[in-house]
Parts: structure tokens; C-alpha cells; sequence
């Protein structure tokens, strides 16, 4: 049967699929018993959800009628992400209103068990699921009642593989004649990819919203044509993701605060150190062992001979599969797969013991200067009980792993199944810079363990830290992550102190496979403010939402690893001022829910048990690293002024030669497409080049070419930079990174680039060598002109005596004689003769601009000019030095 569901976008409205009937007009007739009309009826169900941003608010409403003769009890259900919390439930009971406020948990409980001793109430419960809390909600009603049921909730979208998804269940229970669903997103940066069931992949690029629908008619709800119950009874599920055009991530601000988003992309992984611990022991037999050796082997196949790893088997006994580290080679992990295919569980649970010989395991192989630095060393636990042999005090375990573990290293816990204290897996995880994922026994145990391990299979950075100016910020979340993963997001968020005319700046440092990163973005801090204004659909408030949800996960994760008391107090009053601020049903608060006249009360509460309830953070990485060093930049450009060497506009060469104190210049007209060597070093090896690109249209009987892509080629360390107008695209072997104009970046690897936003990009190789690249933006109406780059090289760059090039050649300084110098046509262009490599050039006295201080004018740089293409002043003619590639050395010898 075909469901109705359609995206609608903030440009066009796409129906995917349309309805086989439209019978959602005529309400259902009551069911019947004798003459009798019997039960409840739901006339409505309609799910809601705004995200703005990554932050959803969803509310459930349902509309409910007793058609019966007599009282009945009306249950209200409704499942919740165990992320989320609810901020507010209402009631209308045949016209009474009953509105909730959340309350800390004992005054709720107090004021409810004073409406309950008169008999004036019934109650809510939040009880646990899988992935889901259920909101259960039971009112005793009179024959012809209507009741409407209203939750919110609201919970922060955390990307997973690429994508941000938001599941809303739907259990509706029976067949209803309105059955709506509405997913609204917004997210300023635009939407990349949308998706939900039956979209049949539409995906919509560069809109800022989208909205999904799902309106299943009655009949598209029945079973079977003929069935009365319903088929609508499941996880509704939209992915998306956005797009991303800047690597130093996006910040905004909201209504005072600033959340960050950073997940870069073109990174390669880092190598991974990987000591997997398995639990054998006898509870694993059967369905579960064979769920993980499936797993297992596909994990291993995903080893590449540049990560290392070992296996530890464990049930009374720790056998490991290997005594050290190995490199993951096809024969390596053939040997490992057949290992663990051998393992046959039984017997008891030494978790002590299995976690401690995998952490000698990595500190032997680091003491032994096995691991690389720019490495990610981790290990991934697996049980499905409590430890029963050796240490079982699990707080004793907790405190080994703590003591014996390096800061360097992290723990990853998958629980299989309920037998195991999960809670325990948490904060083991937690303290130790990694996650824990429950996993359940079912089916799809292996499918899930490979989900899990693609999330952290590759990292991509190390040490981020995202920092912003003194002063300009407060109360600001977890800044510092020790890894970043491919596909996931790192989220800091805070208030903003200050930032009325200037835009806030923040900035991030990484390390990744290759190179350290130092990033720089900012924001204006009312723009975003102004947009939402215009948007019907998006969630008021949500940055400050945003900070409250990250700030009370984080106290929540801090205070199960708190070690005393007292600790744990003070934490819980943060959490519960926090809450009752943001109306946040958490651990420590409940939901009051009262008649407008106070006469009823409900309570919405959570399990009294936080362990179990929402939000203790195991999808957040909860890390505590101390503050590390910046790294530090090498001296970057020279300080000197004017003692460069440039090219500018279509393309205009000024050689400054500073033996003479002399500015001499001229200009190429070549082609669109061909490359130009402007450096050429093959000892050193550096080559410089730079690809011409046409302007838009002839002009004076002339089509004028630009530099559109510069290339600095620096082969001793493999390291390759391709400026374009469009972005930076740095190459490192067989690894490729790009970076967008977009944003300020500084990159330290074997040399150094420093990107400063929309402006220029300064690469430093073999110590000291500079080239800067500098962006021209045209108006993009511009009749004739295209955006292009102009070069600067500082005539201080050392090069060998080898060096060539159209600029390369003029390091070895020339010998230059002007004389004669008269009056030329142009009264304001003095003309000359010049003697240089043995020709005597007729020049003209003329002026160049330099763009780097004044990036609209530029300022003049008063030059002798050599016509027809430098003829007579470079070595050959300009022909001489087209190269076929971006990274060609110059191979000829002119003279
Ligand atoms: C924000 O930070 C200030 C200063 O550190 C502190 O006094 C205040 O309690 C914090 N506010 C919240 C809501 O955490
Ligand atoms: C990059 O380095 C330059 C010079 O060392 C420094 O002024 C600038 O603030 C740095 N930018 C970032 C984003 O770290
Ligand atoms: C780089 O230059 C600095 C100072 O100019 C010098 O101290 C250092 O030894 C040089 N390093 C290399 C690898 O040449
Ligand atoms: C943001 C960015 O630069 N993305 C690029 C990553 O690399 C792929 C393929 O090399 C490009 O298509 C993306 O545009």
C-alpha cells in the first residue's frame, strides 16, 4: 500500500507519492456492541516536530472522545527518545485545562500527593524502553468526554555516520481519521540531503528548509482492505544533513548564545591501534557469540596495514590472540579471523584482568616507540555481564583502568544485552575518553556492532580544542574533544558577553593524520536573529535551549563521576537551577500538571533511578583532557616590504631587483589554459606555476588572461597547494584536503599555510621559502573581469643555484643599466634605455599596483617597463616557459 508522504521545500512543494484515496474527510463510526456504541475513539493524532538548527521540538497531540455509555479510563502513550527531555504536557478534559510547569521532584511529588490523598487525580509514569522512554498518561473519564492530549519535547539532533536523524514513534493504537505528521527543518547553512521513507531519494540541495509530511489516509492505515486495525505502528524516521562550506565549522548566535558546529570533511583518517577485548565467557554461547564473530570479521577487514591490533579473549582465563601489537595485514587478520571463529564461550567473567593486559598491551607497544604519534590508540571492550572472577568490585575495576590507562588512549564499552551494569560501561567509558553503546540481543546484534564500530573507525583529528577571545564568552560547554570521527559533529555552545559591533570569532586546533590545524571563524551576532524572525516553523530560543541541553548532559555525566557526596550535591542543585530555568524535565525535576482553579494535579516524573533515565550522555563524547599547547606557528612571512616580487591583474610581472633599487616589469599575453613556470627549482624541489584563465569578454580588441589557479609544488616533502579563486586545495601523497576561502586557517605540516578568509594564503616551505597567493573578487557582474589570484614572493626566498623560471631566474640578480631617460608621447611615461643580459631594451617608466595593504586600490609600485613580453629581459621568449602540468619543473636551458 502506498503511504502519502511529501517534502516540502521553501521553493516548491514535490508530492513524492500521491494518496490511492482520500477517505480521511469522514470520521470513523464508533464500534459498536449490541446497539451500544462502545470505547474510545481517537478523532485525532498530529506529531509536530521543529528543527532549527540540530534542535528539535516535537509535540504530540491527540484528540480523544469516550463514546461509551459509561466512565472509562483513556491512556495517553507516547514514546520518547531517551535523548529527549519533556518540557511541557497540557490537558483538556471536556473544557478544563490542566497545564503543566516543571517543579524540582520532591515539591511536585509533595503538591501531587496532596491532590491525590482527596482524590482528585490520576498519574503519569515514565517507564523505560530500548531506545525509547515511554510518556504514559491515564485519565478516568465520564460517558461523552472529549479529551486533548498535548506533550512537548525537545532533544539536540547528534550526527551519526554522516547524518542527523530524528525518529518519532508512532502508535496511534487504532485507525484515526487524522493522522498527520510534520517534520519542519531549518538549518541557515542549508539542508544537503533530506531524507525519509518513500522519498524515493529525492534529495533537495541549498535550501534552507525543508518539510517532510506523512499523511496516511484511513484506508492507507488498515492492516489489510478489509482489517480495522491499524498498520500504522512504528519509527518514523528523516535524515538529513547540511551543508558545510567552511572547515573551521559554523558558528551562530541566538538570543544571546553561540553554539559552534564544528565537523570538518577531506581529512584522511588516522591509523588506528586497536585492542579488541571479547568476552567468552559461558552466557555468551550460542545466538550472541556468533552475532559478535560475524561482526568481528567484518570490523577486521576494515584494518589497513597502517593500524595495528590485537585481540584478548576472556572468561575466567585472558588468552590474547596475539602478545603484542600487529600490523593489520590481509594475513594478519586472515589469522585473527580464524582465531576467534575457534573461541567456544564458557566459563566465568574476569573483566579486571582482561582490561588490564590490554592496557599493558598499548603502553608496551608505546614505551617501545611502536605508536605513531599522529595515531589514535584505542580499545574496544565487549561484554554481556558482570565481572565474577577476580576483581568484581566494579569501582575497583574503574579505578585500575583509570590509574593504569594513558591519558593518550580510549575506552569503548559495548553492553550486549541487560545482564550487564551498563551504567558501569558508561563511566568507565566516560572517564576514559570513549563511549558505551548498549547493544541488544537480538537479530541484528552484529549489524549493530558494526554501526557502532564505523562511528569511531575513523578519526579524523585529535586534540580539538575550540577556543573564542577573552571576554566574549561564558559559561561555555565541553571545548575540548580528545578525537573527532568521520561522520559525527562537535557541538560547544555558551552565552555570548559581548558582541555588539564587532563579530564574534571563535577558533579551533587539531591535530590530524598529516598536519595541525589552526582554524578561525566568525559570525554577526544578529543576523541569524533576523532570518528566524521570518521563519513560521523554527524553534524560538534554541540556541539557549541548545546550551541549557549540552550543560545538563555534560553536569549529568560529571556528576556520575563525581567521587564524593558533597560533589554530587552541588552538581545536582546546577542541574535542577538549570532545569527549572528551562523547564526541562530531567533526573531531578517532575512535571506538576494542574486544573486552571489548582483543584487537580497530575505528575509527569522520570525514573526515580537517573541511571536508566534520559540523557547521561553516552552518544556525547565526555572527555577531560587537560588544556595542551597550542602549537605554535614557524615564523611566517618576512618582514620585509617592498622587497617583493609580485604578479598581478593580466598578468603584470614586477621583478624587484634589489641590488639596483629597481622595480622592472612586464606583461605575458598568453592563453587561456596554458601553465606558466614562475619558479622553478628542481634541486630544492619547488616548482611554482600558474594556470591562465580568460576574462569574460574581449575588451580593446584584446581578451585579457588572469592567474585562476596557482600551484606551489614542494616535492622533497610530497607536499602540493592548488590556489584556486574557488578554494585551497592541499595535496600530501596520495591524500587530498580542501579549504575554502570561507574561512581563516593556519596548516602546519612540513611546511606551512596560513588561509586568511576571502583574502590571501601564505604557504612557507623548506624553512623560510614563501609564496603568498592573494584572492581578487570581482563583482560578479562584472562585464569583463573574472575573479583571480595575484603572487607574491619576497625576493629574500632562498633558492638554489639551479633555480629558473619566469621569477625563479631573476635570483641571481642581473647586472641592469638605465640611461638615456627623456620624455616620452605620454607626457607622464618617461622612456629609457635598459642594458640587461648583454640587449639593450627601449623601457617605459610606469607603475604597478601592490595589493597587499590596500586590497580595492592597491598602492603604485613605480616600475620600468619591457614591452613585448619581457623579450630581451626574461632568458628566451615567454613561450619557453609553458609547462604541461601544474607541478612540471621547467626543463629547458635558455641562453
Ligand atoms: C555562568 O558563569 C558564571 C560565571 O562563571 C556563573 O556565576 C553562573 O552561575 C553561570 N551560569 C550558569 C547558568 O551556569
Ligand atoms: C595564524 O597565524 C598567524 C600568524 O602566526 C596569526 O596571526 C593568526 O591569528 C593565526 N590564525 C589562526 C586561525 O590561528
Ligand atoms: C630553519 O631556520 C632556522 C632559523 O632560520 C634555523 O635555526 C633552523 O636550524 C633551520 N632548520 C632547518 C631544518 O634547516
Ligand atoms: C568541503 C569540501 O571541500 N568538500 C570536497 C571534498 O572532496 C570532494 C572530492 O574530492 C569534493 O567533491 C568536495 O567538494
Amino acid at each position: 500500500k502506498s503511504i502519502v508522504l511529501y517534502i516540502e521545500t521553501l521553493c516548491d512543494r514535490q508530492v513524492i507519492d500521491l494518496p490511492a484515496s482520500s477517505s480521511s474527510k469522514y470520521f470513523l463510526k464508533p464500534p459498536v456492541r449490541g446497539n451500544v456504541a462502545v470505547g474510545i475513539i481517537v478523532r485525532s493524532y498530529k506529531v509536530e516536530s521543529r528543527i532549527t538548527s540540530r534542535f528539535a521540538h516535537t509535540t504530540v497531540r491527540s484528540l480523544v472522545v469516550n463514546v461509551a455509555q459509561q466512565a472509562e479510563s483513556i491512556a495517553f502513550n507516547v514514546q520518547i527518545p531517551k535523548r529527549a527531555f519533556i518540557t511541557n504536557f497540557t490537558m483538556n478534559v471536556n473544557g478544563v485545562m490542566f497545564v503543566g510547569s516543571v517543579k524540582e521532584k520532591t515539591v511536585a511529588r509533595n503538591l501531587y500527593a496532596q491532590a491525590r490523598a482527596r482524590g482528585k487525580a490520576a498519574g503519569i509514569v515514565r517507564t523505560n524502553a530500548q531506545d525509547m522512554d515511554t510518556f504514559k498518561m491515564e485519565v478516568h473519564v465520564p460517558a461523552n468526554s472529549n479529551i486533548e492530549f498535548e506533550l512537548h519535547y525537545q532533544e539536540m539532533m547528534q550526527r551519526k555516520l554522516g547524518f542527523y536523524e530524528h525518529s518519532l514513534y508512532l502508535q496511534p493504537g487504532q485507525l484515526v481519521p487524522i493522522l498527520q505528521v510534520d517534520v519542519y527543518i531549518y538549518e541557515p547553512k542549508g539542508i544537503a540531503v533530506v531524507e525519509a521513507p518513500n522519498t524515493l531519494g529525492e534529495q533537495f540541495k541549498n535550501l534552507a528548509k525543508a518539510h517532510v509530511v506523512f499523511r496516511p489516509t484511513l484506508f492507507q492505515q488498515r492492516k489489510c482492505d478489509s482489517c480495522s486495525t491499524t498498520a500504522v505502528d512504528g519509527i518514523f524516521t528523516v535524515r538529513y544533513d547540511v551543508h558545510r562550506d567552511n572547515s573551521a565549522g559554523e558558528l551562530q548566535v541566538s538570543d544571546g548564545h553561540f553554539v559552534h558546529f564544528f565537523a570538518p570533511n577531506n581529512l584522511s583518517s588516522m591509523p588506528k591501534n586497536i585492542v579488541f577485548v571479547i568476552d567468552v565467557s559461558g552466557s555468551m554461547w550460542g545466538i550472541k557469540m556468533k552475532q559478535m564473530v560475524e561482526a568481528l570479521q567484518t570490523i577486521l577487514d576494515d584494518l589497513t596495514i597502517d593500524d595495528h591490533f590485537s585481540i584478548i579473549d576472556f572468561n575466567h582465563h585472558v588468552r590474547c590472540w596475539s602478545e603484542d601489537l600487529v600490523h593489520g595485514s590481509s594475513t594478519q587478520v586472515a589469522d585473527a579471523k580464524k582465531y576467534i571463529q575457534s573461541i567456544k564461550p564458557s566459563g566465568g567473567t574476569n573483566i579486571n584482568e582482561a582490561l588490564m593486559r590490554a592496557i599493558h598491551m598499548l603502553n608496551k607497544a608505546a614505551n617501545q616507540g611502536f605508536i605513531d604519534q599522529r595515531s589514535v590508540s584505542m580499545i574496544i571492550f565487549v561484554s554481556d555481564g558482570d565481572p565474577t572472577i577476580g576483581e568484581i568490585k566494579l569501582s575497583a575495576i574503574q579505578k585500575n583502568v583509570k590509574r593504569y590507562i594513558r591519558e593518550e588512549f580510549s575506552l569503548f564499552s559495548l553492553g550486549i544485552g541487560f545482564d550487564v551494569d551498563f551504567d558501569f560501561l558508561e563511566r568507565i567509558s566516560m572517564e576514559n575518553r570513549g563511549i558505551a553503546q548498549r547493544i541488544y540481543a537480538r537479530h541484528d546484534t552484529s549489524e549493530q556492532l558494526r554501526n557502532f564500530y564505523r562511528q569511531i573507525s575513523s578519526p579524523l583529528l585529535r586534540k580539538v580544542t575550540i577556543q573564542f577571545p577573552e571576554d566574549s564568552v561564558s559559561n561555555v560547554t565541553q571545548n575540548h574533544f580528545d578525537k573527532f570521527f568521520s561522520g559525527s559533529e562537535l557541538v560547544v555552545a555558551g552565552k555570548v558577553q559581548t558582541c555588539f559591533s564587532s563579530p564574534l570569532i571563535s577558533f579551533v586546533t587539531a591535530s590530524s593524520a598529516q598536519m595541525d590545524l589552526s582554524l578561525q571563524t566568525e559570525t554577526d551576532c544578529t543576523e541569524l536573529d533576523s532570518l528566524l524572525g521570518h521563519q513560521s516553523h523554527s524553534v524560538a530560543g534554541f540556541a539557549r535551549q541548545m546550551w541549557a541541553y549540552i550543560t545538563i548532559n555534560q553536569l549529568l555525566a560529571e556528576r556520575s563521576l563525581a567521587k564524593t557526596a558533597a560533589e554530587k550535591r552541588k552538581i545536582t542543585r546546577k542541574i535542577l537551577k538549570l532545569a527549572l530555568e528551562h523547564q526541562f524535565v530531567t533526573p531531578f525535576t517532575a512535571m506538576l500538571v494542574e486544573s486552571e482553579t489548582g483543584q487537580e494535579r497530575l505528575l509527569a516524573d522520570s525514573p526515580k533511578d537517573p541511571k536508566h533515565g534520559c540523557c547521561i550522555g553516552t552518544e556525547v563524547l565526555v572527555q577531560s583532557v587537560p588544556p595542551w599547547a597550542l602549537s605554535t606557528p614557524p615564523p611566517s612571512e618576512a618582514k620585509t616590504d617592498r622587497i617583493i616580487t609580485m604578479v598581478e591583474n593580466d598578468p603584470h610581472f614586477t621583478v624587484h631587483l634589489p641590488k639596483s633599487h629597481m622595480d622592472v616589469c612586464f606583461n605575458i599575453d598568453s592563453e587561456p589554459g596554458h601553465i606558466l613556470n614562475l619558479v622553478s627549482d628542481p634541486e630544492s624541489g619547488l616548482a611554482v606555476n600558474g594556470q591562465l584563465v580568460a576574462g569574460k569578454k574581449i575588451k580593446n580588441n584584446k581578451l585579457n588572461t588572469y592567474f585562476g589557479t596557482i600551484s606551489i609544488y614542494y616535492k622533497t616533502s610530497g607536499i602540493r597547494v592548488d590556489v584556486s579563486t574557488q578554494q585551497v586545495n592541499l595535496i600530501h601523497g596520495k591524500d587530498q584536503h580542501s579549504f575554502s576561502w570561507a574561512s581563516t586557517a593556519n596548516i602546519t605540516l612540513s611546511g606551512y599555510l596560513s588561509i586568511v578568509k576571502d583574502a590571501h594564503v601564505t604557504i612557507t616551505v623548506n624553512n623560510g621559502t614563501t609564496f603568498m597567493v592573494l584572492l581578487h573578487r570581482v563583482w560578479k557582474k562584472h562585464p569583463f573581469n573574472v575573479d583571480f589570484l595575484g603572487i607574491y614572493i619576497p625576493s629574500n626566498n632562498i633558492y638554489s643555484t639551479r633555480v629558473h623560471g619566469l621569477i625563479g631566474q631573476f635570483a641571481v640578480e642581473p647586472e641592469v643599466k638605465i640611461y638615456n631617460i627623456h620624455d616620452g608621447a605620454d607626457p607622464v611615461k618617461q622612456e629609457a634605455t635598459m642594458e640587461v643580459k648583454g640587449n639593450k631594451l627601449a623601457v617605459t617608466r610606469g607603475w604597478q599596483k601592490d595589493y597587499r595593504k590596500d586590497r580595492k586600490y592597491g598602492s603604485n609600485v613605480f616600475c620600468w617597463f619591457v614591452h613585448n613580453n619581457g623579450k630581451g629581459f626574461i632568458d628566451g621568449q615567454y613561450k619557453n616557459y609553458i609547462v604541461p602540468q601544474m607541478d612540471s619543473f621547467f626543463k629547458q636551458e635558455l641562453k
